[in-house]
């Protein structure tokens, strides 16, 4: 029996699961970015901008203003010299250096590729005869290698072996890939069934390994990755010092995996497990995952996101506090963690073919996650409020500074979530103007989507196979376009019970579609040059959240597309704390320049609180006020911005 039946048989054993979506035999295969060329005017300039911008900066933080690729220099010449930094810093090496990977396929560069081999050498220099790989506990106590889970010597090289299948993809070069296998072998040696245990502090090497194992076909991998998914819950980190956050579920090890059902603890630590699980699911079939990580989704979508697709809103954990508890100003939503939803929430896409997952998203991606990154592209925010008094600022740089090169990956790599497919059909997941060729059991399929969203939603997708042929085109209906804000409703929109379903047209002639977990589907026989087109209405929508959200009661945001909106002081008489939106205030997208960006603005006219005259009383009047796309928020100087806001005067609250 072959792998692919055993997951058909596996997944139609859980018809019956209280999994909205249809499971159907095999799972869907992205296209890869590096398949696929973007000419998008909202994206290409970012994914430029990482490519001139953002690794530059993280290479000049890296090497020149900490001592991040000092340290391993610092190993290789074992003349006893101090590490500098955090135990976790060389993880900051290797996710940039994925990063740059990731650009290179895309913007071929020389200088690029060399700085990259220098940083390969010094890695590779590091590396210790066994295989080991770690500049802080090498220069600072190689006697406690591995004697404390939480000090990420798996994180770490985790982001090690993602960087080395990156950068060999990129380049054919097997010099970092070869440094990590030798260190998954070691690891490998010395955990695993009948050998120690190990719960890591920080999720990561699970994802990792599948990465590793689809590089190198080493089923070892796998089995690994699937072996420390099961290594939690069974309190095996009892006696180990990572148990310094006492609570188990800091690094959901609380319950094993397959009995998680609520969200809890570090909100990147959660990101990567699940992702990880998703992956080893992906390849062994076990629903166990499936059916644990559909109950957590639920959870964290249905009780702790916030609007931007964010996640963790606590500071004290980085992570997840209560339910409902979403406080806006002091929101914590790492922009790791918005990341992280992209990765995990693309793979439950992969495995059971539902759009609500790409729903959930492009939420985190072109809100939460794009908020991280400053317009310039070298500034960054860590956190991601949704309300500031102006104290907010991005930055050059963090001590703990796993977030800047986390999003330049995420950009770098964008082209991973436009496209899928199985063998009948193709997976348009989201709209960003680009080529790509799928390969059609044997036939290659030209595929060209034009487009200006998100500021539009007219869509032209060329259809162009080398032979005509039968199969799918499925289009994801955004949830947003029919009033569904979130699924599970945690907040709903003002056009709730509006159908916007588009009218397809092949060639211009209208042609029926079958709407199938979020899908519309046409199924035909396509002929080369096919045009296919259709329109998703943009309103603008306002936003309404759940009562049980204190934070929110009696608010309103506004959202037009995918796009999360804010008003920002600079665009509103310096203040977003005193706007008021009545119900039957409305709003109009208008174009708007912030700095280089070129942005579709949300224009209306609010009362606005001022103080009289006197300076004693403070009175409504009605002002224009301006809402931009949140994700742009903050490049302008420190001034203060809201998402929510209040629908009558009595909710003009200070703190909330
Ligand atoms: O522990 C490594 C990284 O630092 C985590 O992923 C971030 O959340 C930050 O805590
Ligand atoms: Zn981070």
């Amino acid at each position: 029996m072959t792998r692919q039946s055993i997951l058909a048989i596996l997944l139609l054993g859980m018809m019956h699961a209280p999994l909205p979506a249809r499971l159907q035999t095999g799972v869907l295969r992205p296209v890869s970015f590096s398949k696929v060329n973007i000419t998008d005017a909202f994206w290409k300039p970012k994914i430029d901008l990482v490519a001139t911008k953002t690794l530059d900066a993280c290479i000049y933080q890296t090497e020149v203003k900490t001592a991040r690729i000092r340290n391993f220099e610092k190993v290789a010449r074992n003349q006893g010299e101090k590490h500098e930094g955090i135990f976790y810093d060389d993880s900051d090496v290797f996710k940039a250096l994925e990063a740059m990977a990731y650009s290179l396929q895309t913007h071929p560069s020389a200088s690029l590729e060399k700085k990259c081999d220098e940083w390969i050498d010094k890695i590779a220099a590091a590396q210790q005869p066994d295989g080991y790989l770690n500049t802080y506990y090498t220069l600072t106590s190689p006697d406690k290698r591995y004697s404390d889970m939480s000090m990420h010597e798996d994180y770490n090289n985790g982001h090690l072996i993602e960087a080395a299948v990156a950068y060999y993809e990129a380049t054919g070069k097997r010099k970092l890939l070869d440094v990590a296998v030798r260190w998954a072998d070691h690891f490998d040696r010395i955990f695993g069934p009948g050998k120690r245990h190990w719960v890591t502090g920080h999720q990561e090497l699970e994802l990792a390994l599948v990465k590793l194992y689809r590089t190198t076909g080493e089923k070892r991998y796998l089995a690994l990755a699937d072996w420390l998914l099961a290594e939690r819950g069974h309190r095996h980190a009892d006696g180990y010092t990572w148990s310094q956050w006492k609570d188990t579920a800091y690094a959901q090890d609380l319950v094993p995996v397959k009995q998680q059902r609520e969200i809890t603890g570090h909100a990147v630590r959660a990101m990567y497990l699940y992702t990880g699980a998703a992956d080893v699911a992906t390849h062994t079939g076990d629903t166990g995952y499936l059916h644990a990580m559909r109950r957590v989704w639920e959870d964290v979508v249905y009780r702790n996101m916030y609007i931007t697709g964010g996640i963790g809103s606590a500071g004290s954990n980085e992570g997840f506090s209560t339910d409902y508890d979403l406080p806006n100003e002091q929101a914590y939503c790492e922009t790791c963690a918005s990341v992280g939803m992209v990765f995990w929430n693309q793979r439950m896409n992969a495995l059971t073919r539902n759009t609500e997952y790409i729903d959930v998203l492009e939420r985190s991606l072109y809100n939460g996650a794009l908020d991280g990154l400053s317009l310039s592209g070298d500034r960054f925010f860590y956190g991601n409020p949704l309300a500031s008094r102006g104290q907010h600022q991005r930055r050059e740089w963090f001590g703990t500074a796993c977030c800047p090169s986390n999003i330049a990956r995420l950009v770098a790599s964008l082209g991973n979530y436009l496209y899928a497919s199985d063998d009948d059909g193709i997976y348009v997941n989201l709209f960003v103007q680009s080529e790509t060729q799928i390969n059609m059991r044997g036939n290659n399929v030209g595929i060209q989507m034009k487009t200006t969203y998100p500021w539009n939603g007219a869509m032209t997708l060329h259809v162009d196979p080398a032979k005509p042929d039968s199969f799918g085109i499925r289009i994801r209906i955004p949830g947003w376009l029919n009033g569904k804000a979130v699924p599970g409703g945690l907040y709903h929109m003002n056009t709730a019970n509006a159908s916007k379903m588009p009218v397809f047209l092949v060639n211009g002639k209208p042609v029926s579609s079958v709407m199938r977990d979020g899908y519309a589907c046409l199924s035909r026989k396509w002929m080369q040059g096919d045009r296919l087109t259709w329109t998703f209405e943009m309103p603008v929508q306002r936003l309404y959240a759940r009562d049980e959200i204190k934070q929110t009661k009696g608010r309103t945001a506004l959202q037009r597309g995918p796009l999360v909106y804010c008003v920002e002081g600079v665009d509103n008489d310096s203040a977003a704390w005193n706007i008021i939106l009545p119900e039957n205030v409305k709003f109009s997208p208008v174009p708007h320049s912030i700095l280089n960006e070129k942005v579709m603005a949300l224009r209306g006219t609010a009362p606005v609180l001022v103080a009289s005259p006197d300076g004693i009383s403070a009175k409504t009047e009605l002002r224009t006020v301006t809402a931009i796309p949140y994700y742009a928020w903050a490049n302008r100087g420190k001034t203060e911005m809201q998402v929510w806001l209040p629908t009558r005067i009595k909710d003009l609250k200070i703190n909330y």
